[in-house]
């Protein structure tokens, strides 16, 4: 038997080693190494054609991160400790130039809002709430925009549908139909065919080329790396298959100024998959009907502990670690050791508790389940509350910064397709954009056209050509990545 003073002190230990959630600085949460350096983290990606050198200069000079969450409900337990807190990971230590030095860095966060329309079809006012719970939520645990960091709406910025279209038109739908969200989606087994009668039933079009809009998302911001969960590893290996096939298709063209987009990598936490509390062989998802299968980041303490309470577990006694027999247990050792981030296997763990009461132990995931989100409730009331306006002026802000990177990366591929816009108008526009969402060097140094261009509307045609002409050479100039041209 565990004595009682030993028990108190593992419990001590448990509740010391949670405040890391909290604490960046303090040892043992950090991000993974690979992170901090801006180097790729290993996997079946390295035999990409960029020699693994080439990507680590890259990656050194700057690692930009882009990753996603679907407004389809408040994020759960799970969506926190496979994404969220990564994410706030790197916008803290994005800030800390101790841990990275010179490094240049920085992060796009998403409310992918236009991937929700795929799965959930709810009435406007009910889609318009849960969008401003997940951008709240994203703001509750510590997320806003800073210099490092931009927060946004996929919907606010246009021009991810519109490189979606064109990444659509080299996307393989072999490829895509060997994917395995859409079947689980549509509850059909992985080897489901995509002229079985059920799929050709119930598949749409946007279910079917998610991966191909998630691609856009990411290459858009010419991100070097995407944090995700497992299950999305088969769509970061596409959007990167479809960096390297637009990249050869424009490399090859004469007049090509090298390659468009970055190749992004993955980087998986180590909290892959928590499964739900009801049926703990699935995962822990927003979208299972019974609300009690999953723990909101925004939940009251009594909350989180009364669904802990009553998560399905098993009739046998004491804490053993075992997915297959004890999937319920060995559930809520998983919950424990993310939330504590203790370095220790979960058979350790449970060893540890092994002679624990079920209820003592379900009692102890909670404390440490509440002391991890503490303070996250309260924060996402405030956000929530009608007369508080910070969300709308942050979504605002990230609106802003997200189109200005992203204006740059589509007039790029339009240039490399032939599609430079023959309507100065348009590049007005596109400027114009640019200029209202903010500052920076290409501003000042492209008003001269604009004014020019300002100046010759009414003017000839040659006027015109000549301050496109301007225009483009400059784009040509500020567009390209500096790091992904043939060496
Ligand atoms: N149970 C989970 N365990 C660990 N990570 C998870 N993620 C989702 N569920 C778990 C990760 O959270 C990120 C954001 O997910 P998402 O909302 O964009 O899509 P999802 O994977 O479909 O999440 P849900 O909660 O299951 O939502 P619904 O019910 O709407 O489909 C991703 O990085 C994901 O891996």
């Amino acid at each position: 038997m565990i004595s009682g003073s030993r028990l108190a002190r593992r419990h001590g230990l448990l509740k010391w080693r949670n405040l890391c959630c909290r604490c960046y600085s303090e040892a043992p949460l950090r991000p993974p190494q690979e992170w901090l350096e801006g180097k790729p983290v290993r996997g079946q990606w390295d035999s990409d054609e960029n020699s693994p050198e080439q990507h680590e200069r890259t990656l050194l000079q700057r690692r930009r991160v882009f990753s996603g969450i679907q407004p389809t409900g408040v994020p759960h337990l799970g969506n926190y400790l496979g994404a969220l807190r990564q994410w706030k990971l790197l916008h803290d230590s994005s800030a800390n130039t101790k841990l990275l030095g010179d490094t240049k860095h920085d992060q796009f966060f998403s409310v992918v809002d236009l991937h929700a329309l795929t799965s959930s079809d709810v009435p406007g006012h009910v889609r318009r709430q849960l969008r401003r719970e997940s951008y709240a939520s994203l703001m509750a645990i510590g997320l806003q925009n800073t210099q490092q960091t931009t927060l946004f709406f996929q919907s606010d910025v246009t021009a991810h549908t519109e490189l979606m279209w064109i990444l659509s038109t080299i996307a393989s739908t072999g490829y895509l139909s060997r994917m395995t969200q859409w079947k689980s989606k549509l509850n059909l087994s992985d080897d489901a065919d995509l002229h079985s009668d059920e799929a050709t039933a119930k598949l749409k079009l946007g279910l079917f080329s998610y991966p191909v809009l998630q691609a856009a998302d990411i290459l858009l911001y010419q991100a070097t790396l995407v944090p995700v969960g497992a299950d999305q590893l088969q769509h970061i290996e596409f959007a990167r298959s479809l960096a390297r096939s637009f990249n050869s298709h424009v490399r090859s063209r004469p007049e090509s100024g090298g390659n468009v987009f970055r190749v992004p990598w993955p980087a998986l936490s180590a909290a892959q998959r928590i499964m739900s509390l009801k049926r703990p062989t699935q995962k822990m998802s927003k979208s299972d009907p019974d609300p009690k299968s999953r723990i909101l980041i925004t939940d009251t303490r009594e909350e989180i502990h009364a669904k802990i309470k009553g998560a399905v577990t098993d009739s046998e006694p004491g804490i053993s670690y075992d997915i297959d027999k004890r999937p319920g247990v060995s559930n809520l050792v998983d919950i424990l050791r993310n939330v504590t981030s203790l370095s220790l296997a979960p058979e350790a763990i449970a060893k540890d508790l092994e002679n624990m009461t079920m209820r003592a132990f379900k009692e102890m995931v909670a404390d440490n389940v509440c002391q991890c989100l503490e303070g996250v409730h309260d924060r996402f009331e405030e956000l929530m509350d009608p007369s508080n306006q910070t969300l709308n002026i942050e979504a605002e802000e990230g609106a802003k910064k997200a189109r200005r990177v992203a204006i740059r990366t589509m007039r790029s591929v339009k240039n490399s397709l032939g599609l430079e816009s023959f309507c100065a108008s348009s590049n007005m526009w596109d400027r114009e954009m640019i200029r209202e969402s903010g500052t920076d060097n290409t501003i000042a140094e492209d008003s001269n056209t604009t004014i020019r261009y300002i100046t010759t509307k009414e003017g000839t045609a040659d006027a015109i050509q000549e301050a496109l002409a301007g225009l483009n050479k400059q784009s040509s100039q500020v567009d390209e990545p500096e790091t992904t041209k043939p060496q």
